[in-house]
């Protein structure tokens, strides 16, 4: 593998893959209930960049796993992330219309199926990672705790808490990065981990994957933010300009834009940095650190 690796193709195929696994492993809109079965594949099959399941697909490469062998600890990845956009676009949360290009989930089932579809996502998450083949080196106890732990009230649900809390009132950098380390960085660092821990990593492999997600992440949230300044909804796929409207505390409203776009290099660099123990392995998660800094939407 060298440096003309193309990750856009590389991409296409993880969709590909990630998309067949989650309908493999989700319930038919066949089965009873119907509309709760309708409401979660509405949103999980609404083209999502599926930049989780991907980075957590990279890291098993970069520690010599197989992408087979991690696609069902993707997949649960994806759900919990597609359960928070769900609970996330409600009207008791950030009260939006649109998302990944369509209506939200409660505009079209309804509040109610809406809250059902992500919490049966999250708990779908769970029973999905069940079916992973666990190695020699990590078993599903310490797979189950990581996910419990990067997707509660320490992390994901905190960060949202803490955001919610915030509305309408003027907060600090620090705390800023607080709500961004949990909102955004918590469940790119529990892809890397899950990624390296599905391959058997080492705990110094684990560490540098740690380090990897976590300043990825953020860079990852920074420039979500100044696309919502820069890009127009049809391009985003969701209401574009809403952070400027509901006067919300980002980046770009803290330090401006071109110091917010210099901060997401910086952090772009640092990520590099941690992946020099994994050589010419760690050039998919390179690409894609890559790729994610200079995306359009
Ligand atoms: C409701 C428990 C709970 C948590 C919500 C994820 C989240 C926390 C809120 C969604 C809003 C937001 C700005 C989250 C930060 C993470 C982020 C940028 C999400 C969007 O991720 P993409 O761009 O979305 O990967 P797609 O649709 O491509 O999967």
């Amino acid at each position: 593998m060298n440096d003309n690796f193309d990750i856009a193709d590389w991409l296409e195929k993880i969709v590909e893959k990630v998309n067949r696994s989650l309908n493999f492993s989700l319930p038919s809109e066949d089965l009873k209930p119907f509309n709760l079965h309708k409401a979660m594949r509405y949103s999980i099959f609404a083209g999502g960049k599926r930049i989780r399941p991907a980075i957590l697909l990279a890291s098993a490469k970069a520690c010599g796993g197989s992408i087979d062998r991690a696609l069902p600890l993707a997949s649960a990845v994806e759900c919990i992330h597609t359960y928070s956009l769900i609970h996330d676009d409600l009207p008791a949360m950030d009260n939006d219309d649109m998302r990944r290009g369509r209506p939200t989930n409660h505009k079209i089932f309804g509040e109610g199926i809406a809250i059902l579809a992500g919490d049966a996502l999250l708990t779908e998450a769970f029973a999905i990672a069940t079916t992973w083949n666990a190695g020699k080196t990590y078993t599903h106890r310490e797979i189950i705790s990581e996910l419990s732990l990067y997707a509660g009230s320490l992390q994901m649900v905190g960060g949202q808490a803490v955001d919610l809390e915030s509305e309408g009132k003027s907060i600090s950098i620090q705390e800023l990065k607080y709500i961004h380390e949990r909102k955004t960085s918590a469940l790119l660092c529990l892809s890397t981990r899950l990624g390296g821990m599905s391959a058997d990593c080492s705990m110094e492999q684990l560490r540098a994957l740690t380090h990897f997600g976590y300043r990825v992440g953020l860079a990852f949230q920074i420039i979500d933010d100044i696309l919502d300044v820069t890009q127009t909804s049809d391009k985003l796929g969701k209401t574009a300009g809403k952070d400027i409207k509901e006067q919300k505390a980002t980046y770009p409203a803290l330090i401006g834009i071109e110091r917010s776009k210099e901060l997401a290099t910086e952090l772009t660099k640092e990520a590099f940095d941690s992946l020099e123990i994994f050589k010419e392995k760690g050039i998919i998660l390179r690409k894609l650190a890559e790729y994610l800094l200079h995306r359009d939407h």
